[in-house]
């Protein structure tokens, strides 16, 4: 402490030391800077602690910046994440409520949930993690650039809507921030190390030069290979290489309910339904009333959901004489897949499984590690 200076210089410098955060460690420099008495002979103290805080304010708003970016960041936790969204009002929270534990606020003003609201249901064993989040504006603002980032990580969007139109609306607006809602083409890109394109594949009919000037608007130099046949028309052949190139997409998968309490679904219903099917022709719609949703209705829901997750259920039990449990797998997975889940050494002392259930022909068959798993099947392994 320089000896020239007041004691509550002294007094806010001791609180400067003892500051944790950078808020804390700003407002005590402010106070020192305050305190500091004024002349010649502190000149140089005073231009020191002003270049301080000038950095602490930066680093308090970087800090700030990333904690808004923080604010709608999910931990996935589950077998696979669902992400409800749409605009204010739709009922999203209501539907939340009904699928999982949570216990969101329902309320008829617009904007009651103002932060991610978490649940998470099981379904047979797999368990299906359900986030909420803050509506749309649908006005391509930072906030909704934030939230559809966090729309960008579901394995499966739940879209909530008021009438098909507002439907519409909603999934026009997220091809716009880069969604699209079908599978992405199989045509892949290596690099070659040379300039130019070159095109190679399934690439029959196809109007190579039409691919390449195509192409290039994407890349200058690679092998595009056509996994796939794809026609020929320039319209189709445009989109599935903007598709396949453009690595700013995001392919996702849709299930759009129309919650039908406002009775504004009607006359028009019918040329909407086309409308959507034709536009998005991957995407189910459904229409239900959630407040009087049925168990029954909402546990197709929950089904239609597990469908469109691609995803598997097998009943395990490690050894034959301890309890079963349930592991949820990927579509194709193979036996070896589900003994990697369940630990090293189901793999390194693998001898046998034993399949049971109603995929198999008989009963207790016994299968290999190449084997490839159904939702539903019962596997018994036996170790060495
Ligand atoms: N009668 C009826 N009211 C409903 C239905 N679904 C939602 N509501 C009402 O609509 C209002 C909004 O429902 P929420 O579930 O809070 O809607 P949200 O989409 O979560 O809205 P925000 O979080 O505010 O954007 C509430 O007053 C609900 O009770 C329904 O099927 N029937
Ligand atoms: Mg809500």
């Amino acid at each position: 402490m320089p000896t020239n200076v007041t004691a509550e210089y002294a007094a806010a410098e001791l609180k400067f030391q003892k500051a944790k955060t950078v808020e804390e460690k700003i407002a005590a420099l402010k106070e020192m800077l305050a305190t500091v008495p004024k002349h010649k002979g502190t000149e140089n103290l005073v231009k020191e602690l002003k270049k301080r805080l000038a950095r602490l304010k930066s680093k308090a708003e970087k800090q700030s910046v990333a904690k808004k970016h923080e604010r709608f960041s999910v931990s996935k936790t589950g077998d696979a994440l669902i992400v409800l969204t749409g605009f204010t009002n739709t009922g999203k929270s209501l539907l939340l409520s009904k699928l999982t534990n949570a216990k969101p606020r329902i309320q008829d003003y617009a904007f009651t949930t103002e932060d991610l609201e978490i649940g998470i249901f099981d379904l047979e064993g797999a368990k299906l993690q359900v986030v909420e989040l803050p509506a749309l504006l649908g006005d391509y603002s930072n906030r909704d650039k934030q939230l559809l980032s966090v729309v960008r990580n579901a394995d499966l969007l739940l879209i909530i809507a008021k009438t098909l139109q507002e439907a519409f609306q909603l999934l026009q607006y997220l091809e716009k921030n880069n969604f699209r809602f079908r599978p992405k083409p199989e045509i892949i890109v290596k690099k070659t190390g040379k300039p130019g394109i070159v095109v190679s594949g399934l690439t029959t009919g196809l109007n190579i030069e039409l691919v390449k000037t195509i192409a290039s608007q994407y890349l200058t130099s690679g092998e595009i290979i056509f996994k796939q046949q794809i026609n020929n028309d320039v319209e189709t052949l445009k989109t599935c290489l903007e598709d396949a190139l453009n690595n700013s997409l995001k392919f996702s998968k849709a299930i759009i309910l129309i919650n039908n309490f406002s009775q504004q679904f009607s006359e028009l219903k019918h040329l909407q339904l086309q409308a959507i099917g034709k536009a998005f022709p991957n995407i189910k719609v459904l229409e239900a009333n959630l407040k009087e949703i049925s168990s029954q209705a909402l546990n197709e829901l929950k089904q239609e959901m597990f469908k469109l997750l691609n995803l598997i259920r097998v009943k395990v039990k490690p050894s034959k004489h301890s309890q079963e449990i349930v592991k949820t797998l990927h579509k194709n997975a193979k036996l070896q897949d589900l003994a990697e889940m369940l630990g090293k050494v189901f793999v390194k002392n693998f001898k046998f499984a034993r399949l049971f259930g109603t995929n198999t022909d008989f009963q207790g068959k016994r299968i290999s590690l190449n084997h490839e798993l159904l939702d539903g099947d019962v596997i018994e392994f036996h170790l060495r």
